[in-house]
C-alpha cells in the first residue's frame, strides 16, 4: 500500500562513516557488526571451512552480502518441511558485480557452465544488468566464487551497504554520447570499489592469492562501517532512459551541446535521491524520484561520484535502516540544502545549474541493430530475466550455441534482457536459424506488453517475498495479451512490472501498471507511471487476488481506448484522470 509521504521529515542522523562512540547508542546493530568485522572478514573463512555446517551464523550471513551472496532458504522445500519436519533447506544466491552489464563470450560461457555445475541450471539477468545464480549449496560456495573469479568476473560489493553495480545503457551503438557514458560507467565503478574489502574477499574466497593491483588494508572512501545502506549509481541518455535514472541514488544524465542524441557530449546533469523501496508499516518510507542537483563536466565525474558517497557516508541515517537510503537525506533536507552541503563540503567545483534536458525516450534494443562498424547486435527479450531451458523454449542452450559459435560479446540490460554483439551481415541468417532451432522467439513476434514487463524473483528464493512474482507474472501477461488484442490495444507499449513485496526490485512504481505483492496471493495495483521512468504511479486498488488483476483492469483499458488523447500512453491517461476518477469509474461499471 502506498503511503501519503509527509513533507520534510526529521533531519537524518549525522553519524560519521568511521562511526562514532558518542553516537553508538543510536546506531543500528548492523553498524556495530560492520565495525567489528575487520573489513568484512568476520569469521566467514572459518565457517566456510566447517563442512558440518550448511549455513552461516547471523553475523556472517550479513557480511556475506558484501561478498556478493545471500543465504536463502528454498521456500518450496519449506512447504514440505512444515509437513514432514525435515531440516531447513539452505541455498545461496550469488550476484555478479558487472558494471555496464558487459561480458566477453568466454565469460558468458563460464557463467553458463557455473550455473549448470553449481546452481539450479538457470542464469538470472537482474534489473541492474547483472547475473544471479540461485540454489548454490554452502559446500559449493567457495568453488563457485573461485570459478567466477577464474573467468575474471567478481561478486565483491554486488550486495551489502556499499555501491552496487554501476549501470548504464549497454547497447553498443556508435554515438559519442554513449561512448562517453560507457567509459565513465567503468571509471566510476572502479573509483567506488572498496579497497580493504577486496583484500578480505581474496583471502576468503581465493585462498589469499595475492591480488595484482595495490590492495590497501583500509577504506579511504568508505571507512570501517561502509555506507549506511546500499548505494546505487546509473548513467542514462535523455532519449534513452533504459536504466530508470530517477530511481537511483545517484544518476548521471548525459548532456550534449545541441541537446540532441548525436550532439557532442559536454557533461552530465547530476541527479540524487531516487529509490523505490517502501515498508508497509512505515508511513515515513516511500518511493521517491531523484532530483537534479547540478551540471558537471566530463572530467569531474569520478570526483562527483566519490563526493556523493562521502556525503551519504557522513549524513545517511545509521540508526534506522528503514530510512537509511540517500533518498531520505535529499528529501528531509530538501534539494537546496543538499546542494549547498554538497558544493560547500564535498565537491571542489563551482555550482553550475542543471541543463535540464527532459527525458524523452527509452529503448529495449530488441532485434537487429547496426553497431556503426559494419557489424550488428541482436537484442533478445528474456522473460523476467530467467535464462533457462523449458519445454520447447531452450533459451539457455540456444544462447550458448550462438555464443560458442560466433564468440560474440554479451551485454545485459537493466530491463532484464540480453544483447548478443558483433555479428557480420552474413552471420545473421545463421543466427536466425539457430534461434528457430532452439525455439527462441524473435522479439518482434512477442507482444509489446510481454516485452515491456519485468518481475522480481520473489518465491521460492527471496526471503522477503510476500507473494509470487516471477512465476505469477507470465499468467497475468497471457491474460492481458488477450484483452489488449480484443480491445485493439496490442500496439500500445504498456509496461507492467510485478514484485513480491513493496521493496520494488523490478522498479514497479515507475511503470504504467505496477503490481506489488501484498498478502497471500493478493496485490496492490498501481497505475499512472510511465515506461520512460519520469513519473511514479499511484495506488489504484489494494488486496486484489492475482486472478482478478486483469478483470479489474479491463474497464480502465476500455475507457482508455475510448477517451485517450492522440498519442497518450496508458500511464499518462491514468495520471490525467487521477485514481479517484478511475476508482469511481470502476465502481460504476461493476
Ligand atoms: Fe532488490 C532486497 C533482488 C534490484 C530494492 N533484492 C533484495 C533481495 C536481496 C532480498 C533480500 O534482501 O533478502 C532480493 C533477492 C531475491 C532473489 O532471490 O534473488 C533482491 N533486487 C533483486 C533483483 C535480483 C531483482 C530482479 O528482478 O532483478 C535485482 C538485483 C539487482 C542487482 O543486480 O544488483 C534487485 N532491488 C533492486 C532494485 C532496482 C534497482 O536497483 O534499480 C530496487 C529498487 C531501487 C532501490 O534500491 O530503491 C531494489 N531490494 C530492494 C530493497 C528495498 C531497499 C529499500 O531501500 O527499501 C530490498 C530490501 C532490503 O534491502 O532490505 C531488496
Ligand atoms: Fe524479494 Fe521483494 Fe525484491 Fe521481489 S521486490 S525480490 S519479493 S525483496
Amino acid at each position: 500500500m502506498m503511503h501519503a509521504y509527509p513533507e520534510g521529515g526529521p533531519v537524518a542522523s549525522s553519524v560519521k562513516g568511521e562511526s562514532s562512540t558518542q553516537e553508538s547508542a543510536k546506531l543500528s546493530p548492523v553498524e556495530h557488526q560492520k565495525a567489528v568485522s575487520n573489513y568484512l572478514r568476520g569469521t566467514l573463512a572459518a565457517e566456510l571451512a566447517d563442512t558440518s555446517l550448511d549455513h552461516f551464523n547471523d553475523l556472517n550471513k550479513g557480511l556475506l552480502k558484501f561478498h556478493g551472496s545471500y543465504q536463502q532458504e528454498d521456500r518450496d522445500a519449506r512447504k514440505n518441511r512444515d509437513k514432514t519436519g525435515v531440516a531447513r533447506s539452505y541455498i545461496f544466491m550469488i550476484r555478479l558485480k558487472l558494471p555496464g552489464g558487459q561480458l566477453t563470450a568466454d565469460q558468458y560461457l563460464a557463467m553458463d557452465d557455473i550455473c549448470g555445475r553449481y546452481a539450479n541450471g538457470t542464469l538470472r539477468i537482474t534489473t541492474r544488468q547483472s547475473f544471479q545464480l540461485h540454489g548454490v549449496l554452502k559446500a559449493n560456495l567457495k568453488a563457485t566464487m573461485a570459478a567466477i573469479n577464474e573467468a575474471l568476473l567478481t561478486t565483491l560489493g554486488a550486495c551489502g551497504d556499499i555501491t552496487r553495480n554501476v549501470i548504464c545503457c549497454s547497447a553498443p551503438l556508435p554515438d559519442a554520447a554513449r561512448a562517453m557514458m560507457r567509459e565513465h560507467c567503468q571509471q566510476v565503478a572502479q573509483a567506488l570499489t572498496p579497497q580493504a574489502a577486496r583484500r578480505a574477499y581474496h583471502e576468503i574466497w581465493l585462498n589469499g592469492k595475492p591480488f595484482t593491483a595495490e590492495c590497501a588494508d583500509e577504506e579511504p572512501l568508505y571507512g570501517k562501517t561502509y555506507l549506511p545502506r546500499k548505494f546505487k549509481v546509473a548513467f542514462a541518455l535523455p532519449h534513452d532512459n533504459c536504466t530508470d535514472l530517477l530511481a537511483q541514488c545517484l544518476g548521471f544524465l548525459v548532456v550534449t551541446d545541441n541537446g540532441q542524441p548525436h550532439g557532442r557530449p559536454i557533461g552530465y546533469d547530476l541527479y540524487c535521491g531516487g529509490g523505490q523501496g517502501q515498508t508497509n508499516s512505515r508511513a515515513d518510507t516511500a518511493p521517491l524520484l531523484a532530483q537534479a542537483i547540478g551540471f558537471i563536466e566530463p572530467d569531474e565525474v569520478t570526483e562527483a561520484a566519490q563526493a556523493i558517497v562521502r556525503l551519504y557516508r557522513d549524513h545517511g541515517n545509521r540508526a534506522d535502516r528503514k530510512r537509511a537510503r540517500l533518498k531520505y537525506v535529499v528529501h528531509d533536507w530538501g534539494v537546496n540544502k543538499f546542494r549547498e552541503v554538497f558544493y560547500r563540503d564535498y565537491f571542489p567545483y563551482p555550482y553550475r545549474p542543471p541543463r535540464g534536458l527532459p527525458i524523452s525516450g527509452v529503448d529495449l534494443h530488441h532485434g537487429w541493430h547496426g553497431m556503426g562498424d559494419g557489424r550488428w547486435f541482436l537484442g533478445l527479450s528474456v522473460e523476467n530475466g530467467r535464462i533457462k531451458d523449458e519445454g520447447t523454449l531452450r533459451l539457455r542452450s540456444g544462447i550458448r550455441a550462438i555464443v560458442s559459435r560466433f564468440r560474440c560479446d554479451v551485454r545485459l540490460t537493466t530491463q532484464q534482457d540480453i544483447l548478443l554483439c558483433g555479428f557480420h551481415t552474413n552471420d545473421r541468417p545463421v543466427v536466425e536459424n539457430l534461434l528457430a532451432e532452439y525455439g527462441i522467439p524473435k522479439p518482434e513476434s512477442l507482444s509489446l506488453v510481454q516485452r515491456w514487463s519485468m518481475a522480481c524473483p520473489a518465491i521460492p528464493t527471496c526471503g522477503l517475498a510476500i507473494t509470487e512474482s516471477e512465476r505469477a507474472l507470465p499468467h497475468v501477461i497471457d491474460q492481458l495479451e488477450m484483452v489488449l488484442q480484443e480491445l485493439g490495444l496490442q500496439d500500445e507499449p504498456i509496461s507492467v512490472r510485478m514484485t513480491g513485496c513493496p521493496n520494488g526490485c523490478a522498479r514497479p512504481y515507475q511503470s504504467d501498471i505496477g503490481l506489488v505483492g501484498r498478502s497471500g496471493n493478493k496485490y496492490t495495483i498501481y497505475v499512472g507511471g510511465d515506461r520512460l521512468g519520469r513519473r511514479l504511479n499511484q495506488e489504484l486498488m489494494d488486496l486484489v487476488p492475482v486472478d482478478q488483476i486483469v478483470p479489474r483492469l479491463v474497464p480502465l483499458l476500455r475507457l482508455y481506448k475510448q477517451q485517450r488523447n492522440p498519442g497518450e500512453s496508458f500511464g499518462e491517461f491514468c495520471t490525467r484522470l487521477g485514481p479517484a476518477v478511475l476508482r469511481t469509474h470502476l465502481e460504476n461499471v461493476n
